[in-house]
């Protein structure tokens, strides 16, 4: 455990600004873009410390200089990518390398130039060198990280840039999602230095460069970020901004705010202001509307004094006038109440793994329209910028979730693990609070928030999310007991996950109405908040048929859908503002799966909290507690065939009779809650 915990420390920390600069990298009048995706060389650090690259300087010298590579695209999970099962399991770290020539006209002025580096996520722990320096480091998967370059790429106009990405995807109690890596020493059973790495979490922990990696340009004054607030008082839409400029002080500003087709609404000049908007066309959730994700377009531009020259810069961002608001039983948007009927999904899909693909991307938008969604969580991280573009475009409303998953350990509320849950949280506001289509971010999933530490960490957590973006409610998604979740008095809705007749009294159907209604009720009598089944489902093996429903076939699957909507059905009446299915497809799981050990160690863990309570055994608790997983750990179950099965379409996006009946039931309730014109209605897709 040692070894790869030092190669992970001993590495040198800039820690300076954490993240990418906030506005995603566009083609504009002043920008230019190049994209970098493609083949890039790469090898596996596999000596037995995962050190050699850095003890050798591998990004001193092109890569192949320094020992074998091999072709590896990117954006791509390099799991799946060859025949060798030791690569698709490997831990530790893995190095990319790209030469690239960058246009000659960035260096014509070199001094009016920025150049910027920007990787859009890698998997877990970056660093990046140019030509051999390093820019910039980065922790976490999931979000951007950028670095200016300028200086390092005008030193030699004209020749090849040198790109080297080191990519490492240990996980430790403190990162987000946690994990473990565990030394396995009986040499009887296993060879020297044997180690494994565990997760609490249901989803394979695919790694590499996930989402395209570019350079772009900006004047050498530069809009840095734009921050946008949308409000309606009456049918006037507000639209409050703030703009941040760097490399002068001395500039001027114009700003205008364009409908979809050209013509200017709204006019400023500040930094800060507020545009309005007489009767606005609203932002409004697909199948809510006749035009769902109406979007204007704030243009800013930028004419900064930098010695004796003139920079100008344009960026454009796409503007949705609406609110959201909670209230103890409602979630309202633009005034009107809002059901989420929707998936949650993973980025997941066979070769690419976790890597960014336009044709699964707009396999899955059509897919979810075809099943009428309106909504979807990105469990259990972040989404790509190019997903969320289209989240904003087409009206599907998202729930923001950070990849606090697998947070099952007593060791993953402390300090450490919280000073790093608020930087994930900052990074991910920073990127993503323009986006009308997020309504709501959750900070985690499924933690063990039974656990007395749980308390001040949530508390800590949602405060600050609050503080950053105070126009968005805080949510995380809980499997624990209504009674002694100690972060659910923290959030504005309550997100709850069940498995009735799955995890629980597997096979009984029969109980889920009563226990699924025993839910609600002691959840809402609790909290007086309103109340999103954020996960519910069951595996079903595409194909695999029975009669009467038996576990894990296409027909118990379809029963346990309908046992819940018929309970969903009488509570959205009341309190219960949403339903979203687990999962949308079939993804990739861990061969070692741990969900049942989650579920068994969540369930003990809670009993020794409530030990805990007790005068005198307060002092043994936090060993009692920490001794749980590692005990549960040998009984878990193998539940898990080729990966998780309980989408309802497969991983090839196949759909199963599941499918169907979310389909008919999501048009039905969208056809009741909305206003849709009827040439709109029903399958009319
Ligand atoms: C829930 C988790 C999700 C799992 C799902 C399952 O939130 O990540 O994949 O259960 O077991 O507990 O299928």
């Amino acid at each position: 455990m040692a070894a790869l915990r030092l190669t992970f420390l001993l590495l040198p920390l800039l820690r300076g600004r954490a993240g990418a600069g906030p506005l995603c990298p566009r083609d504009t009048p002043s920008r230019d873009l190049k994209e970098l995706g493609g083949l890039w060389r790469f090898r596996a650090d596999t000596s037995e410390r995962r050190d050699s690259g850095f003890a050798q300087r591998w990004y001193r010298r092109p890569l192949e200089q320094s020992g074998p590579v091999i072709d590896m695209p990117v954006p791509a999970s390099f799991n799946d990518i060859t025949q060798d099962p030791s690569l698709r399991r490997f831990i530790g770290w893995v190095w990319y390398e790209k030469e690239v020539l960058l246009p000659k006209h960035w260096f014509q002025d070199a001094f009016k130039t920025r150049v910027v580096l920007r990787v859009g996520s890698a998997h877990y722990y970056a660093v990046v060198w140019v030509n051999g320096v390093q820019v910039v480091e980065h922790e976490g998967g999931h979000l951007p990280f950028e670095a200016d370059i300028s200086t390092i790429v005008q030193a030699s106009p004209g020749d090849p840039c040198r790109i080297t990405i080191a990519v490492n995807n240990t996980l430790s109690p403190y990162t987000l999602p946690p994990g473990t890596i565990q030394y396995l020493k009986d040499e009887s059973k296993y060879p020297k230095g044997y180690f494994v790495q565990n997760t609490k979490f249901d989803f394979f922990n695919y790694a590499g460069i996930h989402r395209p990696v570019v350079v772009y340009t900006t004047p050498i004054a530069y809009i840095d970020d734009i921050t946008v607030t949308t409000a309606l008082s009456g049918n006037i839409g507000v639209v409050r901004y703030e703009v941040s400029v760097i490399g002068s002080s001395q500039y001027s500003l114009s700003l205008n705010l364009r409908e979809k087709e050209g013509k200017v609404v709204a006019t400023g000049q500040a930094a800060v202001g507020e545009l309005k908007v007489v009767d606005p066309k609203l932002w409004w959730p697909y199948l809510m509307h006749e035009n769902p994700g109406y979007l204007y377009y704030l243009e800013v531009r930028l004419s900064a004094q930098v010695d004796e020259d003139l920079a100008e810069d344009v960026y454009t961002v796409p503007v949705g006038i609406r609110t959201v608001h909670v209230t103890s039983s409602q979630f309202l948007i633009n005034g009107k109440p809002f059901y989420f009927h929707g998936v949650n999904k993973h980025e997941d899909a066979d070769i690419r793994g976790k890597g960014l693909d336009w044709s699964l991307i707009a396999k899955d938008f059509n897919l979810l329209k075809w099943l009428g969604a309106n909504s979807f969580r990105t469990s259990h991280y972040p989404y790509a910028e190019e997903i969320m573009d289209l989240c904003d475009a087409y009206g599907i409303v998202v729930i923001d979730e950070c990849p606090g998953v697998g947070m099952r350990d007593i060791e993953n509320f402390g300090n450490q693990s919280l000073a790093h849950h608020l930087v994930v949280m900052e990074e991910l506001i920073r990127r993503d609070k323009n986006r009308p289509s997020v309504v709501m971010w959750s900070v985690a999933n499924e933690p063990a928030s039974e656990l007395p530490p749980a308390a001040n960490y949530f508390k800590t957590v949602i405060a600050h999310t609050k503080a950053i973006d105070p126009t968005r409610p805080v949510t995380f998604v809980s499997n624990a007991n209504y009674a002694h979740d100690h972060g659910a008095p923290y959030v504005d809705v309550i997100c709850v996950n069940s498995y009735f007749s799955w995890y629980h009294d597997s096979g009984h159907l029969e109980v889920i109405q009563l226990q699924l209604n025993t839910q609600f009720e002691n959840w809402y009598e609790t909290y007086h908040k309103p109340i999103i089944q954020s996960e519910y489902g069951a595996d079903a093996v595409s194909g695999l048929h029975s009669d009467p429903p038996l576990m894990f076939s296409e027909e118990y699957q379809v029963a346990v859908l309908k046992q819940y909507h018929a309970v969903l059905d009488r509570k959205r009446k009341e309190y219960v503002i949403g339903e979203l299915i687990w999962n949308f497809a079939d993804f990739m799981t861990d061969q070692e799966s741990l969900t049942a050990l989650n579920i068994l160690s969540a369930e003990i863990q809670l009993c020794m909290s409530s030990i805990c309570d007790y005068p005198g055994l307060s002092s043994l608790c936090p060993a009692l507690i920490a001794a749980v997983p590692s005990t549960a750990r040998w009984n878990n179950a193998v539940t898990r065939v080729l990966g998780n099965k309980k989408g309802i379409f497969t991983r090839q996006r196949q759909p199963k009779p599941a499918a169907f009946v979310l389909r008919e039931r999501y048009w039905k309730l969208a056809n009741e809650s909305s206003c849709l014109p009827p040439t709109m209605q029903y399958y009319n897709v």
